[in-house]
């Protein structure tokens, strides 16, 4: 994968576990050979360690260098020679589905057929129209919260934890593979040579052979079988999709010593073709937002305070939900020189702003709302809801409080929330026509396909061993929202609306300093009744 930029460079290593310090992030960004570079500094970083130190950089670099001298090499960077093939190749067409993220909102608008998707334009005017909403009746309100850690948390962080976790995630993701493929058990297949088979594995390695064909080491509670998926198949191209820890179902014919399996077919957990949302039975609207960071020096109060005064206008009127996917403040020791640019240091005050600025909120809109990395819970996911004295700062608006993931039904509809950690890291590890920042919608339909919110364990996702795996999407939700990434983008993936709401933060210098634009002040808008989405921009 090439690391052409900064921004590419500071998020590869958030994909990776690690924070990023700018003036690491720019030697490396300047080396002949960023990729390299990167691999060795995280080589070098402890496995525990946050931050990929600049000094870590600077010895690779010198190291690398003097390598160099020793092989006769030049200093001098070559001039590049591409990446071959890959030149010029395009973005992949746009899904037929209504879709849009800020730079391509103008395809959402020729979409054509589905959805009214307004474009970014509509500023709101200034003046706040408040309407008389005292009439909105509340009577068919109705919201449930199902899955949710808080309150179940069993893990002791053992061995053993993680054990029956990939177990319980092994049993309910093979469930859904187990309708569409006959599968054996890893050891049940040599004593049938040349036999058809099928196996449903977890992904334990991946690599390629001389030949350039796939070995896939796929294991169960049984034990480990190698599978081989051969270059020239139309499956191949779904090589790059698969991540480690995730559960797949492969068929194919034994090889005659019995020793590894064929592969024909290649199958993920999957969100079924047929799929088909519920809808509300009345004209409801829900804004789903998220990273608000409050705290920051570059929390856009204004932009806040003009969205909470639309919410009282008539325009608003059917807004009767509000999802806040994580990253209510800015929190405090979340990355390197972080304190440099916060506006309130103490995380409990920045608590007590962000109530003071729910306030502002209509008090009938029901809110919702999970916690993210910046927030004051365990970083470890799943994620309990804020806690007791954190929920009495914030209870003025009554917000149901939730964690991180949950599944929210709101008349009839299922939203799956979900900060967003993972999606660093699905950017990172998949080719970017898969994944990337400017389509955030793109790694959301991967991890509804592979049925899982952070499939991947190996890299640095911390993630706390419960008894169950709380991070397995168990029902295919009818809208899928997440944040983190402060970039906007929604889109359907075979009927499921996957929404990432933008940010309420304006660029942060460490972000200037990598190129991460985020998108501030956007609230995507989903009607219940057809799920059809509108944003709106207020800044
Ligand atoms: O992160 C917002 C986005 O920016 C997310 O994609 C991670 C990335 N980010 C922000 N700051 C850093 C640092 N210091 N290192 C690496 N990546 C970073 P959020 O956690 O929501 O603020
Ligand atoms: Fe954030
Ligand atoms: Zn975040």
């Amino acid at each position: 994968m090439p690391l052409e930029s900064s921004t590419r460079i500071a998020r590869e290593l958030a994909g990776r576990g690690y924070n990023a310090d700018p003036e690491a992030v720019t030697l490396i960004a300047g080396a002949e050979d960023p990729e390299a570079i990167l691999a060795a500094a995280v080589d070098a970083t402890p496995a525990d360690a946050l931050v990929v130190e600049t000094d870590v950089v600077k010895d690779v670099l010198a190291t690398q260098a003097a390598a160099n001298r020793e092989n006769g090499e030049s200093e001098d960077p070559t001039v590049s020679t591409g990446d071959g093939g890959a030149v010029g190749s395009s973005q992949t067409a746009v899904a037929p589905e209504a879709e849009g993220s800020v730079s391509g909102m103008a395809a959402a608008d020729a979409g054509g057929e589905s959805g009214p998707a307004t474009g970014p334009g509509d500023d709101v005017a200034g003046g706040s129209a408040v309407a008389d909403r005292a009439n909105r009746s509340t009577a068919n309100r109705d919201l449930e919260i199902l899955g949710d850690i808080t309150g179940e948390s069993t893990g002791t962080g053992d061995y053993s934890d993680f054990v029956e976790m990939f177990r319980d995630r092994y049993e309910r993701l093979s469930k859904k593979l187990r309708g569409r493929v006959t599968h054996r058990p890893t050891n049940r297949l040599e004593s049938d040579p040349g036999g058809e088979a099928a196996i449903i594995g977890m992904v334990d390695d991946v690599r390629s052979t001389a030949n350039g064909h796939w070995l896939i080491d796929l294991e169960d509670f049984n034990g480990t079988f190698p599978v081989l998926i051969t270059k020239d198949r139309a499956i191949a191209d779904q090589v790059d999709e698969l991540l480690t820890d995730e559960v797949i179902a492969v068929e194919g014919t034994i090889a005659d010593d019995g020793g590894i399996l064929f592969v024909d077919e290649l199958h993920f957990p999957e969100v079924p073709r047929t799929f088909q949302p519920s809808t509300a039975d009345r004209h409801v609207q829900a804004a789903l937002i998220s990273d608000i960071h409050v705290g920051s020096q570059e929390f856009e109060a204004d932009a806040w305070n003009r969205f909470a005064d639309w919410l009282h206008t008539e325009e608003a009127e059917h807004i009767e939900y509000l999802l806040i996917a994580g990253d209510m403040v800015e929190g405090v020791g979340v990355y390197p020189d972080q304190d440099e640019e916060l506006s309130i240091v103490d995380v409990y005050e920045q608590y007590e702003t962000f109530a003071e600025h729910l306030k502002a909120v209509p008090a009938d809109v029901e809110i919702v709302m999970i916690p993210g990395n910046h927030d004051a819970v365990r970083l470890a996911e799943p994620q309990p809801a804020f806690d007791e004295e954190l929920r009495e700062i914030m209870s003025a608006h009554d917000a149901r409080i939730t964690g991180n993931p949950s599944t929210v039904e709101i008349e009839g509809v299922s939203f799956l929330l979900y900060h967003g950690v993972s999606l660093d890291e699905m950017i990172a590890e998949l080719p970017e026509e898969k994944a990337n920042y400017d389509e955030p919608q793109k790694p959301m339909y991967q991890l509804l396909k592979k049925r899982h919110v952070a499939p991947q364990y190996g890299g640095h996702m911390r993630l706390a061993p419960e008894k169950e795996d709380y991070l397995v999407i168990d029902e295919v939700p009818d809208v899928f929202h997440t944040g983190h990434v402060h970039k906007l983008g929604y889109g359907k993936y075979r009927n499921v609306l996957a929404i990432n709401s933008g940010c309420w933060q304006a660029q942060t210098d460490f972000q200037r300093s990598v190129n991460i634009d985020p998108d501030v002040a956007y609230a995507p808008i989903v009607d219940l009744d057809t799920l059809d989405v509108t944003i709106r921009k207020f800044r």
